[in-house]
Formats: C-alpha cells, sequence, structure tokens
C-alpha cells in the first residue's frame, strides 16, 4: 500500500482507521499484561505472544462476518479478543480459572469460544488447518452462507496437514481463507533453512488457489486484501489464500534465547511497528491528536486492567469436576 493509498483511507474514514488502530493496541497491552503475569507466575504453562503481528489479525478480523468461523494457532489471545472473546474471559483462562473460556483447562494456547464461533486456539502446528476445511465443508454441504478463516504460521508449510488441506479445499471448492502469518520463524528455524521455495503464496498457488502477498505490518493494507479475498469466497469464487508477510518482536515463546536471529535484525523490523506507523500516519493527517491518543489508551488499560481484576478473584474448578466433560452428557434420546 502506498503513502497515498493510506492518506486516502486515513482521509475518507477516520474513525474506521482510529478503530483499528485501537484494536491492535487492545491486542498489544493484553499480551504486556499477560508476560506481567506470567513473571509474577500468575500464568503458568506455555505463553506465546503475538507482539509486532496485531496488524494481520486486525485487519482480517475487521473483514469477516458474525456468521464465519474463525480457527488459529497457540499465538492466538489477540486473535480471540478480536474476535469478540470478552478480556476477562481470556484472561481468566490464562490464570486456569474456572470463569475462563474454557473453564481453565484450555489456557493460554486453547482459547475456544462457540459463541463466537472462535475454533480455537491449537497447538499442533497445521492442526487447524484440517479443522477449518471440515468447517467449511459443514458449511458448503449445509448450504449456509459462511466463511472459515484459517490463520497458521509459516511452519506450518513443512506439515502434510498443510499440502492436504488446501488441495481438499481448492478440490472441493470450500469457502476458507488461509491466512499465513509468515513472521520467517518457526521456533528457532529460519524459513529459508527448511524450505527450498520460500514464496508461501506462489507454493499454495501449485493447488490451483487464488493466493497473494500482503504486507502484514499495514493493518489497511491486510484489511483491504482480506476484504477482497472473503468477497471472492463469499461470491462461491473457491478458497483464497493469503500469505502476510510480518514479524515477532519476541521471543518464540517465555523459553527462548533467541540465538537464531541477529538483534539488528529485530530492531530493523521494529521500526515498522504496526501501531507506531498507523498512529503516526493518523497523526500526520491531522486526524488523532494527543487528547484522543491518551484517551484510546486509557479505555484499552482499563479494559485490561478490569480483566486482571476478573482473573484474579476467580476460582479454581472444584476437584470433583475434573472427570466431567470427558463423555458427553447428552442422553440418547
Ligand atoms: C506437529 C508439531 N510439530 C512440532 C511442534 C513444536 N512447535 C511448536 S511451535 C513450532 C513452530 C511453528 O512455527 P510457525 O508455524 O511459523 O508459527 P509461529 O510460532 O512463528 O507463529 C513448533 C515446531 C508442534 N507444536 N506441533
Ligand atoms: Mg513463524
Amino acid at each position: 500500500m502506498t503513502d497515498e493509498q493510506t492518506a486516502a483511507a486515513i482521509v475518507s474514514d477516520p474513525e474506521h482507521v482510529r478503530y483499528l488502530l485501537r484494536q491492535m493496541v487492545r491486542v498489544r497491552r493484553l499480551e504486556e499484561a499477560c508476560v506481567e503475569q506470567y513473571s509474577a507466575a500468575k500464568i503458568r504453562g506455555f505463553l506465546h505472544v503475538y507482539i509486532g503481528e496485531e496488524a494481520v489479525a486486525a485487519g482480517v478480523m475487521s473483514a469477516i462476518g458474525p456468521d464465519d468461523a474463525v480457527v488459529a494457532t497457540y499465538r492466538e489471545h489477540g486473535h480471540a479478543l478480536l474476535r469478540g472473546v470478552a478480556a476477562n474471559a481470556i484472561m481468566a483462562e490464562m490464570y486456569g480459572h474456572a470463569e475462563g473460556c474454557c473453564r481453565g483447562r484450555g489456557g493460554s494456547m486453547h482459547l475456544f469460544d462457540a459463541a463466537t464461533r472462535f475454533y480455537g486456539g491449537n497447538a499442533i502446528v497445521a492442526g487447524g488447518l484440517p479443522l477449518a476445511v471440515g468447517l467449511a465443508l459443514a458449511d458448503k454441504m449445509s448450504g449456509r452462507d459462511r466463511v472459515t478463516v484459517c490463520f497458521f504460521g509459516e511452519g506450518a508449510v513443512a506439515e502434510g496437514e498443510f499440502h492436504e488441506s488446501i488441495n481438499l479445499a481448492a478440490l472441493w471448492d470450500l469457502p476458507v481463507l488461509f491466512c499465513c502469518e509468515n513472521n520467517l520463524y518457526a521456533m528457532g528455524t529460519a524459513l529459508d533453512r527448511s524450505e527450498s521455495q520460500t514464496d508461501i503464496a506462489l507454493k499454495a498457488s501449485g493447488y490451483a488457489i487464488a493466493s497473494w502477498t500482503v504486507d502484514g505490518m499495514n493493518v489497511l493494507a491486510v484489511e483491504e486484501s482480506a476484504r477482497r479475498a472473503i468477497d471472492a469466497v463469499r461470491a462461491g469464487a473457491g478458497p483464497h489464500f493469503l500469505e502476510l508477510r510480518t514479524y515477532r518482536f519476541r521471543a518464540h515463546s517465555m523459553f527462548d534465547p533467541e540465538r537464531y536471529r541477529e538483534k539488528t535484525e529485530v530492531e530493523r523490523w521494529m521500526e515498522r511497528d504496526p501501531i507506531q506507523s498507523l498512529r503516526s500516519a493518523l497523526e500526520t493527517h491531522g486526524q488523532l491528536s494527543a487528547d484522543q491518543w491518551s484517551a484510546l489508551q486509557r479505555g484499552v488499560d482499563e479494559e485490561i486492567q478490569a480483566a486482571i481484576t476478573f482473573a484474579e478473584n476467580g476460582t479454581l474448578e472444584p476437584v470433583e469436576e475434573l472427570t466431567r466433560f470427558v463423555y458427553s452428557e447428552r442422553t440418547a434420546p
């Protein structure tokens, strides 16, 4: 997206652009709070943050409707929040408390919420792709006008499920939007150390699926591409594939000495911080005053602080309930 296009988007609907900025800030603050609570041993287990990649989830979520479905990875706190899962329910889940969106049984990597059609939170690399294809197959067979959006990292490309899922979605013409979050690393493995073809959109196009690359650090570019793709999928043009080029600013998870990349590389990408870039573009065009920026931050801080208080006051599921949900409680008619 050129500077002129960014300017045009800001001038034509500044309120919407401020909304996108706010969505990214909500994700960033939620995760900064998670890191803090993790360091205080309030959150345990694994924690993978999305800091730096917020433009991807914010842009795509803004382009989908309430009936659509979302499938994500273990780096999914922001996707859940922007899909409409309450910050309270997310934070309580992170704490392992019964008030969480999965009664504290899922934790960071397995956020799930049927009401908003948020189908995880999947810890298995590429594990979400066949789920998304199954959801879309069900919609197609039932004649429902819905799209399933599936987020996954570029590490998924090395898995058989990636190829099987995209092949079947294309072959059966299923309403899926595949969103590959290419942040260049799968844990400590750089993309060009593991793939002979690093152009992932090109690789996907080998399955006869419409695919293109997007600047994943620019929320306006992401939203515009996602809209175009979603409209096409909904119009019956078959599955689409977006390779969103992005970067994670933090370590892979809370345990990662980051020996596989240079500090200077991280710093270079941080200069393209999606939040700071959009904020300064809005300011340049006179569409974000100092007061508006303070109010935006204050509102988000209140939401996240309330979520921490909610999680702190939560309870653990009683031990007697531990085996509940192992078997269905529905009785045969
Ligand atoms: C099938 C499988 N193999 C290995 C792992 C261990 N693992 C966890 S995260 C990860 C890297 C995935 O990288 P990518 O898909 O690029 O996502 P990112 O973490 O960069 O968002 C690996 C290999 C796993 N969870 N599942
Ligand atoms: Mg990756």
